[in-house]
C-alpha cells in the first residue's frame, strides 16, 4: 500500500495495521491500571512523557515508517492524547481541522496518528472524514460551550458540505493517519464498550511552532533545534516524570490558544 500516496491526495490514509489485536488488548490493560493510579486520562497531554505504554505504541517501527513517508526522515513526537468515549454516553467531535490552533510554519510537515484500542466503528463513534478536504486548506471555525463536545474549545465548522464523507472504522490493533486540514469530525458511542484510541501528532523538526512548545525526536536528526525537548516514558512513572507530565499537560491546555503565524 502506498499510505503517502493516499495521504497526499485524500489527506488521510487508513486503515494501516500496526499491532495484532492481543497487543492492543495488552495496552488497553495497562492503560486501565494508569487509569485506577491517576484518575481518567481521556485528553491528558503528552502521555507519553508519563506512561511507557504509550511512549511504545507512539514510537513502533511500524507507525513510523509510515510516518518518514508522509513527513521525511526527520520527526518529532509532539503530543499524544488518550481520546475516550465511555460506552452509551454522548460525548462527540464537532466538524473540525486540527491545525486551526497549533501555530505551525509549515502545514505540510505534519500528521496526526489514530490508533485504535477498542473497535472504532460508527456505532462506537469512530472519525468521519471528509476525503481531499485538506487541499482547501483552513476553513473559518467558530466556538461555542458544549460539554458533550470533546474538543477544548468546542470549536466546529458550521458549513460543512458532507458529501462524500466517510467513516473510517478502524479494528483493535489499525491506525489511521490524517493531514491537520482534513475535515472530520465523530459520533457518541452507542456501543457496549469503551472506544479508546490514541492520538499522536509529529511534526517535522523544520516546523516551528508559534508558541514555547517542547517534542522528543523519534527517527533522524534535528537540525533546527526549535523545540524544547520532552522525554518519553521507558520506566513506570516516578514522582519527578509525574509532576514533569502535569506541568506540560497544564501548559499545553494553556497554548491551546495560540494562534496560527
Ligand atoms: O477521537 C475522536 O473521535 C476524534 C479525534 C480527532 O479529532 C483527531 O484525532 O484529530
Amino acid at each position: 500500500m502506498d499510505f503517502a500516496a493516499d495521504f497526499r491526495r485524500d489527506g488521510v490514509a487508513s486503515p494501516v495495521a500496526v499491532i495484532e489485536a492481543v497487543t492492543a488488548a495488552q495496552h488497553r490493560a495497562a492503560l486501565e491500571a494508569a487509569e485506577v493510579e491517576f484518575g481518567a486520562l481521556h485528553y491528558r497531554n503528552k502521555i507519553h512523557t508519563l506512561l511507557p505504554t504509550a511512549f511504545e505504541l507512539a514510537t513502533l517501527p511500524a507507525v513510523l515508517d509510515v510516518v518518514e513517508q508522509m513527513i521525511g526522515p526527520d520527526v518529532l513526537l509532539y503530543n499524544s492524547t488518550y481520546i475516550i468515549k465511555e460506552p452509551g454516553t454522548d460525548a462527540y467531535v464537532s466538524w473540525h481541522q486540527d491545525l486551526t490552533y497549533w501555530g505551525l510554519a509549515d502545514d505540510d510537515a505534519q500528521v496526526s496518528m489514530w490508533l485504535a484500542l477498542t473497535a472504532a466503528t460508527p456505532e462506537s463513534g469512530c472519525m468521519q472524514m471528509l476525503p481531499g478536504s485538506h487541499l482547501d486548506g483552513r476553513q473559518d471555525h467558530e466556538t461555542n460551550s458544549d460539554d458533550a463536545n470533546v474538543l477544548l474549545k468546542g470549536q466546529r465548522i458550521n458549513e460543512v458540505d458532507a458529501t462524500g464523507a466517510r467513516h473510517y472504522p478502524l479494528k483493535p490493533g489499525e491506525a489511521s493517519f490524517h493531514h491537520g486540514w482534513t475535515v472530520h469530525q465523530s459520533g457518541p458511542n452507542t456501543s457496549t464498550d469503551r472506544r479508546i484510541g490514541l492520538n499522536v501528532q509529529y511534526l517535522a523538526p523544520h516546523n516551528h511552532h508559534a508558541g514555547q512548545a517542547t517534542a522528543v525526536l523519534v527517527r533522524g536528526e534535528d537540525r533546527h533545534g526549535h523545540y524544547g525537548v520532552d522525554m518519553g516514558a521507558t520506566t513506570d512513572p516516578t514522582a519527578e516524570t509525574i509532576d514533569r507530565w502535569r506541568e506540560l499537560d497544564r501548559a499545553m491546555t494553556q497554548g491551546f490558544q495560540v494562534e496560527p503565524t
